[in-house]
């Protein structure tokens, strides 16, 4: 039982899970008046262009195509790898992970996840495949890597396709190596609500170099020049605009940072006082991409459910999140697949109905901290 007398005073005003990294006005209003002298918008160029190489040297990315938002990179890596019958995939992701398949005609399957990692259980991904399979969807869900090693063999043996939605994973290593350089191609999403974010905006990361000539043709209508169109491309083009407020943001990204991980170490202390929570943390062998705080809540054990607590914390203008639930497989346009029966994803149910996205960003002072603690503290015990 967590008991807590005193309640703390509620927030003037709304405490959000995340606030975007914004660079002084003053140096954007410089890099509007560059593209205003130079009359280019967008189709890439020079900020496009500088984004693009200082994304590469920071990420260690062999090859980058950037775009103007993830779900648009997801499904020009799922055209260009020739995603198409079944691709196996994690319930336990934002809406984008799944839709990207239906709009390439492909019926996501969906596999159960680990318990510890949330992402997607090589074991289970095993038992989905069958002989429509052409591809592996993995999700390193809130920066947490997938076992890229076993994914990576089933792959070899079954020949598959191994893409990775990293739309949380900007900058995260496993065993001192970019998790980028696993898979086929890895999707990372820009969007404002992102640690390194372009207001809107993605990435493709890939290794093979013919692969980044074919994503740039289908991101640009695949248009070849002038005269020739070679495929059904898209627009998936970032603009200039983007690019530029892009470039500013990742000057600031290791400071920020720097300022979550304060942040993160005050809920690490107070939380582990409290019965019931579980504070989701990195492997050993990874690094923490600062994208999310998550809280594990065992009902039984906190006094409260997690739906409860969501609810309780409003009460003190804190605005948390359940990411990710509902489950993608109990989607309307899903729940009717045979992999979407709750019974072949008993941890997936699980672990949705127990995570809550607590706020992490760097303008949270430490006291904004100790006092969300505060009120979750005395929300397990408080209806
Ligand atoms: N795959 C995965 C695994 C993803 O998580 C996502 C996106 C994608 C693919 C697709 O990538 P993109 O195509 O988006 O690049 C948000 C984001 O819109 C979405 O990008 C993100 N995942 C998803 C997990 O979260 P919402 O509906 O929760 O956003 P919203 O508007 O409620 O924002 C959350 C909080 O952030 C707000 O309460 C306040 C704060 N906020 C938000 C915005 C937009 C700000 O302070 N400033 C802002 O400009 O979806």
């Amino acid at each position: 039982m967590n008991l807590t007398a005193q309640a703390p005073l509620p927030f003037d005003h709304p405490v959000y899970v995340t606030r975007p990294v914004l660079p002084p006005l003053a140096d954007y209003t410089r890099s509007l008046e560059q593209i205003w002298q130079s009359g280019f918008l967008t189709n890439g160029g020079s900020q496009h262009q500088d984004l693009e190489l200082a994304l590469r040297a920071y990420l260690q990315a062999p090859y980058l195509s950037l775009f103007n938002n993830g779900t648009l990179a997801l499904l020009v890596a799922c055209q260009a790898l020739q995603v198409k019958g079944e691709v196996v995939t994690t319930p336990f992701t934002f809406a984008a992970t799944p839709h990207v398949l239906a709009w390439n005609k492909a019926t996501p399957v969906f596999a159960d996840i680990d318990l510890e990692t949330l992402c997607i259980d090589p074991a289970s991904v095993e038992q989905n495949l069958s002989r429509h399979t052409s591809a592996i969807l993995g999700v390193h869900v809130y920066g947490m890597p997938c076992d890229v090693n076993a994914i990576a063999a089933m792959a070899r043996q079954h020949q598959l396709r191994v893409i990775y939605d990293g739309a949380h994973a900007f900058g995260t290593q496993l065993e001192e190596r970019p998790i980028i350089h696993h898979g086929d191609a890895t999707m990372l999403s820009f969007h404002a609500t992102k640690l390194f974010h372009s207001a809107e905006g993605g990435a493709l990361c890939m290794t093979d170099p013919d692969l980044k000539k074919q994503v740039d043709l289908l991101k640009n209508f695949g248009i070849k020049n002038e005269e020739e169109v070679l495929l059904p491309g898209i627009n998936g083009k970032m603009n200039e605009l983007q690019a530029a407020l892009g470039r500013l943001v990742l000057q600031h990204v290791d400071a920020e940072k720097q300022r979550r991980q304060v942040v993160r170490d005050i809920y690490t202390e107070r939380l582990r006082e409290l019965l019931g929570l579980r504070l989701l943390s990195m492997p050993v062998n990874a690094t923490d991409s600062h994208q999310y705080l998550i809280v594990r809540v065992n009902a039984s054990q906190a006094g409260c459910s997690r739906d409860e607590l969501h609810q309780r914390l409003k009460k003190f203008n804190i605005i948390t999140r359940k990411y990710f639930y509902p489950l993608c497989s109990d989607y309307d346009c899903y729940k009717h697949l045979p992999s979407a029966d709750p019974r072949r994803l008993p941890n997936a149910h699980r672990v949705a109905s127990e995570v809550l996205s607590l706020p992490l960003h760097g303008a949270l002072a430490k006291d904004d901290v100790h006092r969300i603690c505060d009120a979750i503290a005395f929300s397990l015990s408080h209806p």
